[in-house]
C-alpha cells in the first residue's frame, strides 16, 4: 500500500511538474526608488533600485515567467523626477515613468532567456546608478540561480545622482555586485551561491547591468551556453569562461559530473575585489554534493 501511495505522489508531482510550464497572465509591479548602495566595506553611495514593494532593497526585482507568459506590469516612480522604463531586446516598450505617478506595461515573452529591464533615462547614468534588473523567461523546472552583475565607482554615484556629469572613458570602478551582494555576502545568498548535486542540470541566468565588460570563470565544472543576447550563435558552445557585454545576458547549463567545492569568480581580477581587498568582488564557492 505505501508503495502504491510513493508511487501516486511521484506521479502527481510529476504532473505538477509539467503543468508549472504554461502560458499565462503574471501580474507584476516595480516600484523606483531612490537611496543608497551599501558596500562590503560599509560605505554608502547613492543608489536607485526597482524593487517589487515601496520598500527599498538594493537588490533590484526578479520577474519570473514562463516561456508564453503574458506580463502584466505596474511601474510605480517614487522618485521626485520622472524616469524612463525600457526592456532590452524588445520593441516598443519605451515608456516615460512620470514622477510620483505609475505606468502599465503589457507584453507577451515567447522566447525563453534573460532580458534586461531599466531605466533608459540619459543612458547610461540611471542604469549605472542602479535601475536595471531582469525578467526571466523559463521553459524548463530546472534548478535556477540568478545573477545581475554590476560595478560601481563609488566617486562618481553622488555627482551623477545631483545632475553633474563623469568621464564615461575613464571608468575606473572600485566596486563589483552580483544582486547588489558582494563576497562574503555573496556566498550565503541562495539566488547566487550555486549548489546541487552530481547530475542534476542547473541553470545559470546572467545580466551584466554594468558598464563594463564581464567575463565569468567557472572552475570544476564547464558549462553550455543555452541562450545569449548578444551572440544567438554561440548557443551550444561549451567552456568555462564567459564574456558577457554591458547590458547583455547569458544563460549556462552546468551538469556537474563530480562533487565538489569550485571558485566561480570574475576573470578580470580587479573585479574579485571591493575597494581594493581581495576576495571582496564577484567571487562564488560553487558546492556540489555527491
Ligand atoms: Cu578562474
Amino acid at each position: 500500500m505505501k508503495v502504491v501511495f510513493k508511487n501516486f505522489l511521484c506521479i502527481a508531482l510529476f504532473l505538477l511538474s509539467i503543468n508549472q510550464v504554461h502560458a499565462s497572465s503574471v501580474n507584476s509591479s516595480l516600484y523606483i526608488i531612490g537611496d543608497s548602495l551599501q558596500t562590503v566595506n560599509a560605505g554608502k553611495m547613492p543608489y536607485f533600485t526597482f524593487n517589487k514593494t515601496n520598500s527599498f532593497s538594493q537588490k533590484n526585482a526578479i520577474i519570473e515567467l514562463n516561456v508564453g507568459d503574458s506580463l502584466n506590469l505596474w511601474i510605480h516612480n517614487t522618485d521626485s523626477i520622472d524616469h524612463i522604463f525600457d526592456i532590452k531586446g524588445v520593441v516598443g516598450i519605451n515608456r516615460i515613468v512620470p514622477s510620483g505617478d505609475s505606468v502599465n506595461i503589457i507584453h507577451q515573452f515567447n522566447t525563453a532567456g534573460l532580458y534586461i529591464y531599466y531605466d533608459s533615462l540619459n543612458f547610461p547614468v540611471y542604469s549605472y546608478l542602479g535601475l536595471a534588473g531582469s525578467i526571466v523567461v523559463k521553459d524548463n523546472n530546472h534548478s535556477s540561480f540568478f545573477w545581475n552583475t554590476k560595478e560601481h565607482q563609488s566617486s562618481w554615484n553622488e555627482s551623477l545622482a545631483t545632475g553633474g556629469s563623469v568621464l564615461w572613458n575613464d571608468y575606473q570602478p572600485d566596486f563589483f555586485t552580483i544582486n547588489g551582494l558582494s563576497h562574503p555576502d555573496i556566498i550565503t545568498d541562495p539566488q547566487i551561491n550555486i549548489v546541487g548535486n552530481v547530475g542534476d542540470t542547473i541553470l545559470v541566468y546572467i545580466a551584466n547591468t554594468g558598464r563594463g565588460m564581464r567575463s565569468i570563470h567557472f572552475h570544476g565544472y564547464h558549462a553550455e551556453i543555452k541562450y545569449s543576447s548578444k551572440y544567438p550563435s554561440h548557443i551550444g558552445r561549451s567552456k568555462d569562461t564567459f564574456p558577457i557585454h554591458s547590458m547583455e545576458t547569458v544563460v549556462l547549463q552546468i551538469v556537474p559530473d563530480k562533487p565538489g567545492e569550485y571558485p566561480v569568480h570574475e576573470h578580470n581580477l580587479i573585479a574579485v575585489t571591493g575597494n581594493s581587498f581581495y576576495p571582496n568582488g564577484m567571487f562564488s564557492i560553487t558546492n556540489i554534493q555527491p
